[in-house]
C-alpha cells in the first residue's frame, strides 16, 4: 500500500477554535478518507500549537498559568475533531516532551549544518501572526498580514541563514512546479523569494513560553521554527523508533490556509535542507472564510461556531457545505443563509429525495429486496444513466486526488440530478400499474439503487455517517473506490429499513439564529481569552454598500405553517416586491397593511418556505423579546433612502 500522510496546521490555543480551524480539519479529513478509500496507507495528523509569546499573554490574561490555560484549550480542538467525525491517526500538542525532543534534535542537526549564528535583533514583531515583519513591509505601521498592532523588539537572538537557501528554493519551485497549489501562490513566493531573502530570526530571549535552545537555556525557539517541527515529531523524528518516519516521510501533504504559505513552502523546506532531510511532497493553500467583509478571525473576533451549525443541520451538513462551498484556494462567504439554502436544495431535496423514493419504490413494488435489471436495460435512459455513473466516478475520484473536493461533489450532484431526472422519465409508479411492463420497472428500480450505492461510495470522504446510513439501507457494506464501478448491486439484495436523511428545515434564518444564540453558553466549557480589542468598526463607504429604504406595506398575509413568517407585497417606490419578515408573533398581518417600514433594498433574495423574498424589514430585537418594527417621525414617501 502507497504511503499517504496528510496534516494539518496545527492551531494556536489562544483562543477556541471556530469554522476557519474546523474547515481545515474536515477538509484533511475528507482527503485522508478518500485516499483510504484508492487503497492508500494514511495517516493523518493535526493538533496545536502552544508556545509563543501570544499564547503566553492569553493565559495571563485569563489570569492562568500558561500549561493550565494550554490544557483546557487544546482540550477544545481535541473535542473539535471528535465532534466532526474526524478520523485522525493522532493529536500532537507542541508542549509534549516527545515534542520538545524533536524541535531540539532538528535544531542540532540545522546547527551541524554551520546554517545558526548569533546576533541582535532590531525590529518589528507581530504577535498575532507571530512573525518578524521587516520595516519596508509594514503598511501604516502595521502587520500587513493582519492589520494588527506590531511592537518594537530589541534582543539577542540565534539566526538562521535562511539568504543561503535562496538558490536551492528556486531550484525546488523551478524542478517541481506542482510542490505548492493551487499556481497562484507558487508564482507569489517565488517572487518572493527571487527579491531576496534576509536570514531569520530563530529565538527568542524576552518571554519563556517556549522550547529551550539545546545548550542556551535564556532562549527559547522562535515558535514557527518549534511549530513547523510537529510534522516530524508525530512519525518519531528525535525518538527511537523511527518506523513511521521511514514509512511515511516525505511523503506528506501539508494542508494549511494561504495565510502560512510562507512559513511552510519557504522556511520548511529552508530548515529540511538544512537538517538534510527530505522535502514535503506537497503543499496546499487554501483560501478563507470571509464573514462580514472580513476573514473570519479570531483576533478580530468576527467568528462562527461550528457547534451553532451542527446543533442546526448535523455534521455532514456543515462538512458537505464548507467543502462544495469553498472551491480549492478560494476564498468563499459563510453565511447563514448560504448554509441554509444549499442544506434544503442540494441536501434534503436533491440527495434526500432519491434516496427516499429509490428506497420507498423498492419496499413498495418489490418487498424491500433489490430486483434484478433486466432487458431494458439497452434503451436510451439506462444506458444515459450508466453512462453518467462511468463519468461520475471517473471524475469525481479525480478531482478528489488533485485536491478539487468541490468539483468532485459536483461531479456527483450532476450525477444526482440526472438519476432524479431518470426517475421523473420513468415514473416507476406508472410501471407499477401495468403488469406487462414489470421488466422495466424493476430494470428502473435496480438501476436507482446501484446509482444510489455509488453516490454513496463516493460521498464518503465527505459525509461518511450519511454514507454509512445509505448503505444500511441499501443493505451493502463499504467499498474500496477501485472496485465501485466494476463491483455492483447484487440483485436479492435485502434493504434495511428506511430512514429520513436530511429533513427538509423549514425555520427562517433569523428563527436559526435565535436558537443558535440561546445555545452558546453551553458550548463554552472553558473560557477562552478575549480576543484583543480590535477595531471592527466600519467605513461610511462600507456602510452606504447596503442600501436602507422606506416602504410601504400594501398587504399582509401569514405564511402557512410558519409560526414566525409574513408575508408581505411593499411599495418601494418605483417597484413593489413581496418580503417575507419574522415579524409574526408581534404583529397581525392586517395591523400592517398601510404602514411604513425601513427595508435592506439591496439584499439579495431568499427562499423562506418556498416564497422568495426580495429584501429584509427592519426590527429591534430585543433579547427574549418580540421585533418591534423600525417606524419614522412624520410620513415619509416610499423608496426614499435611510442612511
Ligand atoms: O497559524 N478561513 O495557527 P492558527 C479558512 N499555529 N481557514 C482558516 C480561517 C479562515 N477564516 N481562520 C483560520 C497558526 N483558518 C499556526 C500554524 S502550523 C505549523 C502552525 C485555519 O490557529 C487555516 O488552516 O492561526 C489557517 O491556516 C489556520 O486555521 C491558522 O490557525
Amino acid at each position: 500500500m502507497n504511503p499517504f500522510y496528510i496534516t494539518t496546521p496545527i492551531y494556536y490555543i489562544n483562543a477556541k477554535p471556530h469554522i476557519g480551524h474546523a474547515y481545515s480539519t474536515m477538509v484533511a479529513d475528507a482527503i485522508a478518507r478518500a485516499h483510504r478509500l484508492m487503497g492508500e496507507d494514511v495517516y493523518f495528523l493535526t493538533g496545536t500549537d502552544e508556545h509563543g509569546q501570544k499564547v503566553e499573554r492569553a493565559a495571563q490574561k485569563a489570569g492562568k498559568a500558561p500549561q493550565q490555560f494550554a490544557d483546557e484549550v487544546a482540550a477544545a480542538f481535541r473535542t473539535m475533531c471528535a465532534d466532526l467525525n474526524i478520523s485522525n491517526s493522532d493529536f500532537i500538542r507542541t508542549t509534549e516532551p516527545r515534542h520538545h525532543r524533536a524541535a531540539q534534535a532538528l535544531w542540532e542537526r540545522v546547527r551541524a549544518s554551520g546554517d545558526i549564528y548569533k546576533g541582535d535583533y532590531e525590529g518589528w514583531y507581530c504577535t498575532v501572526d507571530e512573525v518578524f515583519v521587516p520595516e519596508k513591509q509594514l503598511m501604516d505601521g502595521r502587520c500587513p498580514t493582519c492589520g494588527g498592532p506590531v511592537e518594537r523588539l530589541k534582543e539577542e537572538s540565534y539566526y538562521f541563514r535562511l539568504s543561503k537557501y535562496q538558490k536551492p528554493l528556486l531550484d525546488l519551485y523551478a524542478s517541481r512546479p506542482d510542490f505548492l497549489q493551487p499556481a497562484i501562490r507558487m508564482n507569489e513566493i517565488r517572487t518572493f523569494v527571487e527579491a531576496g531573502l534576509d536570514d531569520l530570526s530563530i529565538s527568542r530571549a524576552s518571554f519563556q513560553w517556549g522550547i529551550s535552545v539545546p545548550g542556551d537555556p535564556a532562549h527559547v525557539m522562535y515558535v514557527w521554527f518549534d511549530a513547523l517541527t510537529n510534522y516530524l515529531t508525530a512519525l518519531g523524528f528525535g525518538s527511537e523508533d523511527t518506523s513511521r518516519m521511514d514509512r511515511y516521510w516525505p511523503a506528506v501533504t501539508h494542508l494549511m490556509g494561504k495565510e502560512i504559505i510562507r512559513q511552510h513552502a519557504l522556511y520548511w523546506p529552508a530548515f529540511l535542507m538544512s537538517a538534510q532531510l527530505p522535502l514535503p511532497q506537497r503543499i496546499i493553500g487554501h483560501g478563507h472564510w470571509m464573514m462580514s467583509g472580513a476573514k473570519m478571525s479570531k483576533s478580530i473576533g468576527n467568528v462562527a461556531r461550528y457547534q451553532d451549525y451542527t446543533a442546526a443541520f448535523g455534521v455532514d451538513a456543515l462538512r458537505y457545505f464548507v467543502m462544495r462551498e469553498m472551491p480549492l484556494g478560494q476564498d468563499a462567504n459563510f453565511s447563514d443563509e448560504g448554509v441554509l439554502n444549499r442544506y434544503n436544495a442540494d441536501l434534503a431535496n436533491d440527495l434526500g429525495n432519491l434516496v427516499s423514493r429509490a428506497m420507498t419504490m423498492i419496499h413498495r413494488y418489490c418487498d424491500g429486496v433489490v430486483p434484478d435489471a433486466r432487458p431494458g436495460d439497452t434503451e436510451k435512459p439506462e444506458v444515459a444513466l450508466q453512462n453518467a455513473i462511468k463519468q461520475t466516478v471517473e471524475g469525481a475520484t479525480h478531482n478528489f486526488e488533485r485536491y478539487q473536493i468541490s468539483l468532485a461533489l459536483q461531479d456527483v450532484w450532476a450525477l444526482i440530478g440526472h438519476a432524479n431526472r431518470y426517475v421523473v422519465e420513468r415514473e416507476p409508479w406508472k410501471l407499477a400499474k401495468q403488469p406487462d411492463r414489470r421488466a422495466l420497472l424493476e430494470t428502473a428500480l435496480y438501476n436507482l439503487a446501484d446509482t444510489v450505492r455509488v453516490i454513496a461510495g463516493l460521498i464518503d470522504p465527505v459525509m461518511p455517517d450519511t454514507a454509512a446510513r445509505i448503505r444500511r439501507m441499501l443493505g451493502v457494506t463499504p467499498q474500496d473506490w477501485t472496485s465501485l464501478r466494476e463491483v455492483q448491486l447484487k440483485p436479492g439484495t435485502r434493504l434495511g429499513p428506511t430512514e429520513p436523511l436530511f429533513p427538509r428545515v423549514e425555520k427562517t434564518v433569523e428563527e436559526l439564529r435565535a436558537m443558535s444564540d440561546s445555545q452558546i453558553d453551553s458550548h463554552e466549557g472553558t473560557p477562552a481569552a478575549p480576543a484583543p480589542a480590535e477595531d471592527t468598526r466600519i467605513s461610511i463607504d462600507e456602510f452606504m454598500k447596503v442600501e436602507l429604504r422606506v416602504a410601504k406595506v400594501l398587504e399582509a398575509e401569514a405564511v402557512p405553517k410558519s409560526k414566525k413568517l409574513l408575508k408581505l407585497k411593499v411599495d418601494v417606490g418605483a417597484e413593489q416586491r413581496t418580503i417575507v419578515a419574522g415579524i409574526a408573533e408581534a404583529y397581525q398581518p392586517e395591523q400592517l397593511v398601510g404602514r411604513t417600514v425601513a427595508i435592506v433594498f439591496n439584499l439579495k433574495p431568499a427562499k423562506l418556505m418556498g416564497i422568495e423574498s426580495n429584501g429584509m424589514v427592519l426590527a429591534a430585537s430585543v433579547d427574549g423579546g418580540k421585533p418591534i418594527l423600525v417606524a419614522f417621525d412624520e410620513p415619509v414617501p416610499p423608496g426614499a433612502r435611510v442612511r
